[in-house]
């Protein structure tokens, strides 16, 4: 008997993806079925996902699946925070936002002057971003769409909705929205009531494993799975994928999850809710089987992708590996800013932007492209470094070893300046944590894997990894650190 298929719908920032992962004794196989791209729309009213094409997306993807053999279920992922608001019929209410959408910061400052960040941080342990769910909401609510608007559904339990019919809240990714009690497991009733939304929008909480429900017969129609193939609940945000796909064999590790944000910090059994955390901006997001994800958004690989798209569009497209290369031979340290910049957040232009920090600083704008991705990439693992550090001292636990997980994990000029920078060990890989974390929720939800630690050392045993160990001396890591809290201010 050939041993299970479970499909993973892993949608990011700039593409999506179906892969299909098979799941033995000592096996985890995954296969790409499909990939298509994201590509964000700008209308007048501002920056939106284009949510009918991911959904085909998905269906071809599912129906490619479907063609390499037999699927025992389905499980969804996407970013966070992002939401569909449904009208009394259960249909969709317009595109939804995306998170870069600048209708943001203004509507975050008022929440905050009713609120009080404090008060919020308390109940939901959320760090401060200003798209967070709460806050796009506030700006939603000026709207004609509101008045209409009965169901709130996240991204990922907007396509399970679609797929199935059933209306959900998975609770790793309802964690990011700013609207959930982190110790009591539960939305927040006080918050939701307090800030004069419905308590009707936010539909009733799943727990990742559990399941969603079974295809719509028009799904599976066609993609052409069997009409009876389950919809299991997954840990919905990826980056909470992501942690469950960890090829950890102990305890008390530090990750990097590391795609178009670079997700750095350690995982708790209890939330870290003091006054420090929350001026550091940790966030205490769920995880699987009720873990905390302690952990700060550092701005990611999005500012070479963005270096990268903006180069493009001046016509100049020379390949990653080329880049990577010129990154290499540049100067060490020439140029180093802060990826936490707001300044980075919004789409457009990014070496004008990096320049304009420098300006800033006081520094050198850097020699060619080259240039600028050593500073990129010195800068995240520098933020690696001091996002790290800092969420061990907050929660008083020691740092001994990072694991740097997806896409990012593949370039190895940012996994040996992470080792280098923190002076750890850094294993690096998989790439593809969130799909595996995906896959693996469905098989244990099929009674194939045990407990978090088995499905870790699973994946550390099956998943092809790279070791980077520190390379001696700190010292050129800790002036350029300090340069760079000079510059912070
Ligand atoms: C990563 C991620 C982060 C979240 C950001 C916005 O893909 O899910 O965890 O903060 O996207 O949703």
């Amino acid at each position: 008997r050939e041993d299970p298929v479970f499909a993973a719908v892993d949608l990011g920032a700039t593409s999506g993806r179906v892969i299909t992962g098979r799941v033995g004794p000592g096996e985890l196989v995954l296969t790409e079925a499909h990939r298509f791209a994201n590509v964000p729309v700008r209308l007048p009213d501002g920056l939106r996902w284009d949510v009918l094409a991911l959904y085909q997306g998905m269906l071809d993807g599912l129906r490619a699946a479907a063609r390499s053999g037999p699927v025992a279920s389905v499980g969804i992922d996407t970013w966070a925070v992002d939401y569909g608001l449904l009208d009394a019929d259960g249909s969709l209410l317009g595109m939804p936002f995306h998170y870069r959408d600048d209708r943001n910061g203004p509507a975050a400052a008022k929440v905050l002057a009713g609120v009080g960040a404090r008060e919020l941080y308390e109940v939901t342990g959320l760090q401060h971003l200003p798209f967070n769910t709460v806050f796009q909401l506030a700006a939603h609510r000026s709207t004609a769409q509101w008045g209409a608007a009965r169901t709130l559904l996240l991204m990922p339990d907007l396509l399970v909705y679609w797929l199935t019919g059933t209306v959900g809240a998975e609770v790793t990714n309802a964690s990011t929205t700013g609207l959930f009690d982190t110790r009591a497991g539960r939305w927040s009733d006080a918050l939701i009531g307090g800030l004069g939304l419905e308590r009707t929008l936010f539909p009733p909480l799943r727990e990742p494993g559990s399941r969603a429900g079974t295809l719509l017969a028009q799904a599976a129609d066609f993609t052409g799975l069997a009409p009876d193939t389950p919809v299991t609940t997954v840990a919905s945000h990826d980056t909470a994928s992501a942690v469950a796909a960890v090829p950890a064999r102990e305890p008390g590790f530090a990750y990097v999850s590391c795609g178009t944000w670079s997700l750095a910090g350690l995982e708790l059994d209890a939330p870290v809710l003091t006054e420090e955390s929350r001026a550091a901006n940790f966030t205490n997001e769920r995880g699987v089987d009720g873990t905390v994800r302690y952990l700060r958004n550092i701005m990611g690989m999005w500012l070479l992708e963005e270096c990268r798209r903006t180069w493009a569009r001046g016509g100049h497209s020379p390949g990653l590996g080329a880049l990577l290369a010129d990154a290499a031979r540049a100067r060490p340290f020439a140029a180093v800013v802060d990826p936490d910049d707001p300044v980075f957040l919004a789409p457009g232009d990014m070496p004008s932007r990096i320049d304009s920090v420098l300006a800033r600083t006081g520094q050198a704008v850097p020699d060619g492209p080259g240039g600028y991705v050593r500073c990129v990439l010195e800068s995240l693992a520098l933020a690696h470094r001091r996002t790290l550090r800092r969420a061990a001292a907050l929660a008083g636990r020691e740092l001994t070893h990072v694991h740097l997980v997806g896409g990012g994990s593949r370039n190895e000029l940012l996994c040996r300046w992470t080792a280098d920078a923190t002076g750890l060990p850094v294993t690096a890989g998989p790439a593809e944590a969130t799909a595996l974390g995906n896959v693996l929720l469905q098989a244990r939800a099929h009674g194939l894997v045990g407990d978090l630690g088995g499905l870790r050392r699973l994946v550390a045993s099956t998943q092809e990894l790279r070791h980077y160990a520190p390379r001696g001396d700190l010292s050129a890591w800790d002036r350029a650190a300090e340069r760079l809290e000079a510059a912070r201010g």
